[in-house]
């Protein structure tokens, strides 16, 4: 069973880039459980959104706060791997503030525009940017099918300004092309199981899914302690966190993938 605790070259190098990324956080059968019950999922099934990038193409995503049952979901997102790394990158006590699985469909599965997740989280009231997200790959990710792009280091460029295009939120386009001019391009490419560590101001889009593989990715997204604001649906205020062992994403996982069988045979 994988663990993980940041080292403090690792959380010097989040702080320089915006970024951390951790291969094979999780292992293949944590990740195997997590697609087939995604796949099976008939709760979650029922909160899909189907977002359209500019041109049409429609990728889908559920979204929750729940942190009170006990999924797959939030063994990992309570594992201490996670939960416990994103409070060392940060600095601060963080909690949970949401969850989403993210699901590109081969040669469907759309683009998501250059933003910031703070760009989102700023009207939510949140005062400070600081929140950040743990990305994890449950398929392969690669430029392909349409893996997460980041511009390294836009974590220091403060809140840019966000506005519509197409049905997305995105980061003011002129903003992004001057910073893409002095700011490295990194295509991060994951095999399942790898996780990218990212902070709330990080600029970051993906191309649309040209390929004959799916992408499903978890994105759990948390909010320090300290940063106020203000609820809405799917976000949730200061809610303490506990952490779970490692060793519960196989075992919590196991037993929900059992209840999900017997709902479905
Ligand atoms: O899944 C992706 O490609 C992008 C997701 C994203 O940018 C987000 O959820 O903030």
């Amino acid at each position: 069973m994988p663990t993980f605790k940041p080292t403090a070259e690792q959380i010097a190098q989040y702080h320089e880039d915006g970024y951390l990324m951790v291969e094979d956080l999780f292992d293949a059968q944590e990740m195997e459980l997590l697609l087939n019950i995604g796949r099976g999922d008939r709760v979650k099934s029922k909160l899909v959104d189907n977002p359209k990038d500019t041109s049409g193409r429609e990728s889908k995503l559920w979204l929750t706060n729940d942190i009170d049952t006990p999924t797959i979901y939030n063994a990992i997102c309570r594992s201490h791997r996670v939960a416990a790394s994103m409070d060392d990158l940060m600095g601060a006590e963080m909690y949970l503030y949401h969850y989403k699985m993210m699901v590109k469909e081969p040669r469907v599965g759309g683009a998501w525009e250059w933003h910031q997740d703070y760009g989102y989280w700023y009207n939510n009231e949140a005062l400070y940017p600081d929140m950040a997200s743990c990305y994890i790959a449950v398929d392969r990710a690669y430029k392909g099918n349409g893996c997460l792009q980041v511009l390294k280091g836009s974590h220091k460029l403060g809140r840019i300004e966000h506005g519509t295009y197409g049905t997305q939120t995105g980061a003011d386009p002129q903003r992004v092309a001057l910073a893409s001019k002095h700011m490295e391009l990194v295509y991060c490419e994951m095999t399942p199981g790898t996780a990218l560590f990212f902070h709330g101001n990080l600029l970051h889009r993906s191309d649309p899914n040209e390929s004959e593989d799916p992408r499903w990715s978890l994105i759990c997204c948390y909010n320090a302690k300290h940063n106020p604001v203000r609820a809405t649906p799917g976000h949730s205020e200061y809610r303490k966190l506990d952490h779970w062992d490692d060793s519960q994403v196989r075992e919590v996982g196991q037993t929900h993938w059992n209840e999900l069988q017997a709902v479905i045979a």
